[in-house]
């Protein structure tokens, strides 16, 4: 009771930096309270044109491992690994996370890909989000809502640099920072057993 009450009450401001070597993260834990965690997640799984996107592999079409949703201003068009996202419009569920995180960051993001991990079977591999569209050294703002999953982050050149985890919580945000994306891959693997659904929301600006 008394630790629910300790949630409820915390400061969304509230944060810890990760400093990895050359990159660095800021992590505000509880960037939303519990009540709005749970109206958002419903929210953003209702309301949100999720689509299956498909990845041509060696000739082979192969479905991404999660639903997807590209939204944002007109112009933020964004691709990847052969991927083209035209953005569909902001949605209300989207706008108010949005309006907490330009409050919380101090940055604006003029569109956001939202994934939708069904279970512990939806995961994202190893990548980086280094798309010419996000220019050079991209802030991204990270928000998630339902079940926690790990990020797993691992250095592109220095093998001797053990891998970095982080448990991504519900009603966390995370900021990655400037140098994260030249620097370091990322992935959400799979959990066995996990049959609750995830919602994450990566904001970022095109150029
Ligand atoms: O689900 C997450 O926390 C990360 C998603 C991600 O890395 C991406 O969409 O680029
Ligand atoms: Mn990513």
């Amino acid at each position: 009771m008394q630790a629910n009450l300790f949630e409820d009450t915390a400061d969304p401001g509230f944060h810890e930096d990760h400093v990895l070597v050359d990159a660095s993260l800021r992590e505000f834990p509880r960037a939303f309270v519990r009540a709005e965690c749970v109206q958002l997640l419903n929210a953003l799984l209702e309301t949100t044109p999720w689509q299956q996107d498909t990845l041509r592999i060696a000739g082979r079409e192969i479905a991404v491992p999660r639903l997807q949703c590209w939204m944002g201003d007109p112009d933020s068009r964004y691709g990847y690994s052969g991927i083209q996202l035209e953005p569909v419009a902001w949605s209300d569920a989207v706008l108010r996370v949005r309006r907490q995180i330009h409050r919380l960051s101090g940055a604006e993001f003029n569109s956001v890909l939202l994934n939708y991990y069904r279970n512990g079977q939806d995961s994202v591999a190893w990548h980086a989000d280094d798309e010419a569209e996000l220019g050079p050294n991209p802030v991204i703002a990270s928000v998630s809502f339902g079940a926690e999953r790990a990020l797993q982050l691992r250095h592109k050149t220095r093998q001797d640099l053990p891998r970095y985890k982080l448990l991504l919580r519900d009603g966390s945000l995370l900021l990655m920072g400037n140098t994260l994306q030249d620097k370091w891959m990322h992935q959400i693997p799979k959990v066995k057993g996990l049959i609750d659904p995830r919602v994450n929301l990566t904001f970022r600006t095109i150029y």
